[in-house]
């Protein structure tokens, strides 16, 4: 097998460093892509401080990104910069490049972006408020039809400052949009952004030149009326956001993100009372403005590694405001993660909540958890019992969870966030609130009906061994066909796995078959797992993306284009 290049892996031993004062490096075989490994490189030679005393480094395994094996077990670079062995000459220039660059201190690895106190905020006194909803500007049956602009704003995201935002008819998150299985939804947006953007509506399956890919940008100034049908069947909590060409990230981290709940006339839980909860992060500088790393300061490193996180973190907009909740009361929560890349593990203090749904609806029956992890993009529904004593309080809490690589991983990744508090009221709900046995039957996709099996190969800013190129298109299938895609991760941190057009069903996660069927359009894949799920290409023939939901790394290529016909 060929070395189609390398990229580094810091991987420091104690005994080494000790002796010889060696700082070890592990090297995966992985398409090359020199712009956006230069980046990366820059991070490996920030590491390399902490244990290079002489400039001299032993690579002592190399790994293909494909089948992971082992392929060489020893070469060496001595002191200044000898030997390389089994190496490409591209490779060893690089490798050149990062030793002779300045040595950072290893704090600057972990520089922690500006934090605005959250002054004048009383947690839990604000009680959680719902983004406003879209005004339906029909008349007809079963048409919905609303107006929705993109355009700069100076609002308030943090208590008692102005910040300059980009926002969805002024708000953040956007207005909510509200349609039922089977209506035809008419959006007329207006870009007044000063750059070109999109609007997709994310896991809806509508035809392709209605997704807001990168395909159909819109203008400064334009405008495009997004029309479609919602399937029947298909009720869940769906969002939306821009998915322009290189800008997603940056346009999302300036308030561009919105709900999009799409309801079913058999709604087995519409009585109950419900809750959205759109959950963002964000990064300020002092002066309240929104924060954006130099692009030539490590911390644009860390970003382009991690994703773009921030430590405000914020529910509808709101930083930790309070539910008001009923003993024995039992609330749905519908949970969308609109953050650019922070990964949530949601658990409410005390009790178990009950997951009933996931990206594109409800499951058959619920599963009792005591956390439950939420990628980027990816939703679920929640059904929260009241189980507190009344006048009691209960948190919603992100708790720690390590999607990241060693050398990038936040100092403070392992403290527990409050999301927002549970606020019993004084009184307990006298007549129990019973559930119905089954929420909506999720009919199997038959496996034996497969026609392909896809390997997708998810490396560090790459699929398959490419970054995304509009041009070109990196998978063909057939309208009506079902394929089978073994979606595997050979990088020691976690991408969320996107595809656009087509709801999937997991079939199994590193081998284990999943344990109940549900719809989704974006699913997690941990560092050095696989997902294996089955699709069905229904109908709309066109060019759609599957990438991963880490914006960063979608926006610089970690992207690819699937043909149906
Ligand atoms: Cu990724």
């Amino acid at each position: 097998m060929s070395v189609m290049g390398v990229r580094l892996v810091h991987e420091p031993s104690t005994s080494d460093r000790a002796a010889i004062g060696i700082t070890h490096l592990r090297i995966d075989a992985a398409a090359w892509n020199p712009g956006y490994a230069f980046r990366f490189l820059r991070l490996r030679e920030a590491s390399l401080s902490w244990g290079v005393h002489s400039q001299a480094v032993r690579i002592c395994a190399l790994r293909c990104a494909v089948c992971r094996s082992p392929m060489h077990n020893e070469a060496s670079l001595g002191t200044p910069f000898g030997r390389i062995a089994n190496l490409r000459s591209v490779a060893r220039s690089v490798i050149v490049a990062s030793l002779v660059m300045p040595i950072l201190p290893p704090a600057a690895l972990h520089a922690q972006p500006v934090v605005v106190q959250q002054v004048g905020s009383n947690p839990g006194a604000d009680t959680l408020r719902n983004p406003p909803v879209l005004r339906n500007l029909s008349s007809r049956p079963h048409t919905v039809e609303v107006n929705i602009v993109a355009a700069p704003a100076r609002i308030s995201v943090l208590p008692g400052r102005l910040t300059d935002v980009y926002a969805y008819n002024g708000s953040i998150p956007g207005p909510t949009l509200e349609a039922r299985e089977g209506d035809r939804v008419i959006i007329h947006f207006h870009n007044k952004l000063p750059e070109a953007t999109t609007v997709h509506w994310h896991g809806v399956h509508l035809p392709a030149n209605m997704d807001g890919s990168p395909f159909d940008p819109v203008a400064p100034g334009g405008h495009y009326d997004y029309i479609f049908t919602i399937p029947r069947g298909t009720a869940g909590t769906y969002w939306y956001h821009p998915h322009p060409d290189g800008r997603s990230e940056y346009q999302a981290a300036m308030g561009l993100f919105g709900a999009f709940i799409v309801r079913a006339a058999d709604d087995p839980v519409a009585n109950l009372p419900e809750k959205l909860i759109v959950l963002s992060d964000n990064r300020f500088r002092p002066d309240g403005s929104i924060e954006f790393a130099d692009s030539n300061s490590t911390q644009a490193d860390v970003d382009m590694e991690n994703g773009r996180e921030g430590p405000v973190l914020f529910v509808n907009g709101q930083i930790r405001p309070s539910i008001p909740i009923r003993s024995g009361e039992v609330q749905r929560w519908r949970v969308i993660n609109a953050s650019a890349a922070r990964v949530y593990r949601l658990a409410v203090s005390g009790q178990t909540v009950l997951h009933v749904g996931s990206d594109d609806g409800l499951f058959e029956h619920a599963v009792e958890r005591k956390d439950i992890l939420v990628a980027n993009s990816e939703r679920v529904e929640l059904l929260v019992r009241g189980t507190g004593q009344p006048g009691s309080t209960a948190q919603l809490t992100d708790l720690p969870y390590d999607r990241y690589m060693p050398q990038t991983r936040p100092a403070d990744w392992n403290t527990p966030h409050v999301l927002l508090d549970l606020r019993y009221g004084k009184q307990a709900v006298r007549t129990p609130v019973t559930l119905p046995a089954t929420f909506r039957v999720v009919p199997a996709l038959d496996t034996a009906s497969a026609t392909v099996t896809r390997t997708v190969v998810l490396s560090q800013g790459m699929i398959n061994g490419h970054t995304m190129d509009m041009s070109r298109v990196d998978m063909h299938a057939s309208v009506g066909a079902t394929e089978i895609w073994d979606v595997e991760n050979v990088v020691g941190m976690d991408h969320p796995f996107h595809l656009h057009g087509f709801q999937f069903q997991v079939l199994d996660r590193n081998g284990v078959p999943e344990p109940f069927r549900s719809w989704k359009d974006v699913v997690n894949i941990p560092k050095h797992e696989a997902v294996r799920f089955i699709v069905r290409y229904a109908d709309f023939p066109g060019k759609w993306m599957f990438h991963c939901h880490i914006l960063a790394h979608e926006d610089h290529g970690m992207m690819a284009v699937l043909e149906v016909r």
